[in-house]
């Protein structure tokens, strides 16, 4: 009886563990630290600052919803467009970066990115000095909507994210317009490798201390 009071505990146990980490390690339930990510039609550019108009063009077709549209008429070669977000991270922990991107054809060469420009202060403006860049390219210019994303390790000394929807055209005249929309950057990756190796240490150390004081 006394071995299967201690299975039923050790089950019960490790089923607590599972459910916690199904419910905290999806990536649907990481909460984006973006505000206004999709540019609703109700806050529009509300959190995003420097360049850009809000569009209705939604890349679902919402009604309720658009995106930011960034233009760039730069009569020199090589100038960026920006439209950003700075949101606090921690150095060393792991972000996903996402972001629907569409280019309407017949319009001046450049190059379209999503880039993190890592912080050494959670408000990365305007003093803050940068301590790394992530960069993710658009590599495949259609008039569809392109999904951009990938993963960062935060750099040492990282307090801030400056994500920037980039456009940087090619040539000094004509303009090149992007539209850019759901912007995803969730709260830091969570590794529950190390925690629950912990937790079954210490079930098993329990599980000892009441076999021995039961003897
Ligand atoms: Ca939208």
């Amino acid at each position: 009886m006394r071995v299967r009071r201690a299975f039923q505990f050790f089950i019960a146990i490790f089923s607590g563990i599972g459910f916690g980490v199904g419910a905290a390690a999806g990536p649907a339930s990481a909460q984006n630290l973006i505000v206004n990510a999709d540019f609703s039609l109700a806050d529009q550019l509300t959190g995003w600052i420097e360049n850009g108009a809000w569009s209705p063009v939604d890349w679902e077709g919402d009604l309720a919803s658009g995106s930011v549209l960034n233009s760039n008429s730069c009569p020199f070669v090589g100038c960026s467009s920006l439209v950003r977000q700075c949101v606090p991270v921690t150095e060393g922990e792991r972000y996903r970066v996402e972001a629907r991107v569409r280019i309407d054809p017949g319009q001046e060469p450049g190059d379209v990115l999503l880039r993190v420009s890592w912080r050494n202060a959670s408000a990365c403006y305007p003093a803050a000095a940068t301590v790394g860049q992530s960069v993710i390219p658009l590599v495949a210019v259609t008039s569809a909507w392109e999904l951009l994303g990938n993963t960062f390790t935060a750099p040492a000394g990282a307090q801030g994210a400056d994500l920037q929807l980039a456009v940087l055209k090619d040539s000094a005249s004509g303009t090149l317009a992007v539209y850019f929309d759901a912007i995803f950057l969730p709260e830091a990756e969570v590794t529950f490798a190390a925690p629950a190796a912990l937790t079954a240490l210490a079930v098993i150390r329990l599980l000892r201390r009441r076999r021995a004081a039961a003897d």
